[in-house]
């Protein structure tokens, strides 16, 4: 039994739901940790330079790109299979861009099951995130990198 993935971020965030989508679909479990950017502590900060969600919690790799961590989950757990074979359909698959396209994703499933936390937290004042999505039953991880205040001041690069 594979151990959940550990993902950084809040449902709010297209990148993190996007990342959440791949991970529904390869059938994988994972906990989140619902933050928003800016109400990230001194840890999310070194984990995520430039402050932007999603971030998983690897015990091999930091990676802060939504189509990177993907692409790197495929190749860590290659089971199902969610990238087309064809070269030119795999970079499609990475760059989807047509209205059309996005329409039929949203539509899938897996977005659908993820919709309520995020109109629910749209609807919420960020302390209360949390709290929030864990009533609704949302895989929460047990550790927060968040901060009940937003962080002020210049990111370290570095
Ligand atoms: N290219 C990145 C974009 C991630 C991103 O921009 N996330 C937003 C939240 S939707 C963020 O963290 N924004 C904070 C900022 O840009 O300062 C990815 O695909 O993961």
């Amino acid at each position: 039994m594979t151990e959940p993935v550990q993902i950084i971020g809040s449902y709010l965030s297209p990148y993190v739901r996007k990342v959440l989508v791949f991970l529904h679909c390869k059938k994988i479990a994972y906990q989140i940790d619902p933050i928003v950017p800016f109400f990230g502590d001194e840890r999310f900060s070194k984990l995520s330079p430039v402050w932007r969600i999603p971030v998983p919690l690897d015990d091999r790799v930091t990676l802060c790109d939504s189509s990177v961590i993907c692409q790197y989950l495929e190749e860590r757990y290659p089971d199902p299979s969610l990238y087309p074979r064809d070269i030119a359909d795999r970079a499609r698959a990475r760059w989807p861009k047509t209205a059309r396209f996005v329409a039929r994703v949203l539509a899938h499933d897996a977005f659908a099951h993820l919709a309520p936390f995020e109109e629910r937290m749209i609807r919420t004042p960020i302390a209360e995130h949390r709290s929030v999505v864990a009533e609704m039953g949302a895989p929460i991880l047990a550790e927060t990198y968040g901060t009940s205040a937003p962080r002020r001041g210049v990111m370290r690069l570095g």
